[in-house]
């Protein structure tokens, strides 16, 4: 038998690499979660138990790969973010990308019973991923920035939402209702019609959770918070987070 040499084969692989010394970012997000909710029994609008078995997948990626420094998360999505110096080790974006998706998603169903003790987990979970990175602090500060807007200002439209349908409203004069107001109005809806204080509504869900290694004297653990990342004291009060 002739030997052939199919070494060449190796050249179709494109050499996708992640960007030296710059912050990369992997978000994971629930493929059709709405379905997912639906068919699992989700709370509306935010399911306590839901979040809380997020925040232990991220809690467990960060805890297995120690090159993630930050993470944060809401609804059915994660980010989390590499420290700059760990491009030089994993340098192949569908490598990393690959397995932090696998592993969640495998912590996820690890992990399902836990949380949802009488809820048999009946079509399997899936996230998709992507990584992207961003050459400043800056630049990443208002990527995290952008992600806990976008938890507000879906989080606030739908509490209304919800509102709205449980007191009576079929969903499509709730979307009509709300169509076009801005926060101030929907913090005015909730207060008027159902006595509600926005602003009173607990932080994990107005302000999403963020899952990161906490330095103290001597010893560093993981830990959940929901705080503001928008504003600078948290990143002052954490300052090797982003060193
Ligand atoms: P995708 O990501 O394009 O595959 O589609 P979805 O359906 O995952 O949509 P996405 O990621 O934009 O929005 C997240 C969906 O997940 C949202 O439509 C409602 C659902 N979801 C997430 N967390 C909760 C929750 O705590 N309670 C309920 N009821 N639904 C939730
Ligand atoms: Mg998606
Ligand atoms: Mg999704
Ligand atoms: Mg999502
Ligand atoms: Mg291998």
């Amino acid at each position: 038998i002739k030997r052939i040499d199919k070494d060449y084969v190796k050249y179709f692989q494109s050499k996708n690499k992640l960007m030296p010394y710059t912050w990369g970012v992997i978000r994971i997000d629930g493929s059709h979660f709405h379905k997912f909710a639906d068919v699992h029994n989700f709370e509306k609008p935010n399911d306590e138990q839901a979040l809380k078995l997020m925040n232990e997948c991220a809690v467990g990626v960060l805890d297995a790969f120690r090159e993630f420094i930050f993470s944060y998360g809401v609804s059915d999505e994660y980010s989390f973010i590499l420290k700059r110096s760990s491009h030089l080790q994993r340098t192949h974006a569908s490598d990393i990308v690959s397995s932090v998706v696998s592993f969640f998603t495998s912590m996820y169903v690890m992990k399902w019973k836990a949380f949802f003790p009488l809820t048999d987990l009946v079509c399997q979970p899936s996230f998709d991923g992507r990584v992207v990175c961003y050459p400043s602090t800056d630049i990443l500060r208002d990527y995290l920035s952008w992600r806990q807007v976008d938890c507000h200002i879906n989080n606030q439209y739908n509490t209304c939402f919800w509102m709205l349908v449980k007191s009576g409203k079929s969903r499509s004069e709730a979307q009509q209702i709300l169509k076009g107001t801005q926060s101030q109005e929907k913090m005015e809806l909730l207060a008027n019609n159902f006595g509600i204080d926005y602003n009173a509504i607990g932080e994990k869900l107005r302000l999403g959770s963020s899952a990161f290694w906490e330095e103290e004297t001597g010893c560093s653990k993981i830990v959940v918070q929901h705080c503001n990342i928008i504003d600078g004291g948290f990143w002052e009060a954490h300052p090797y987070i982003l060193a």
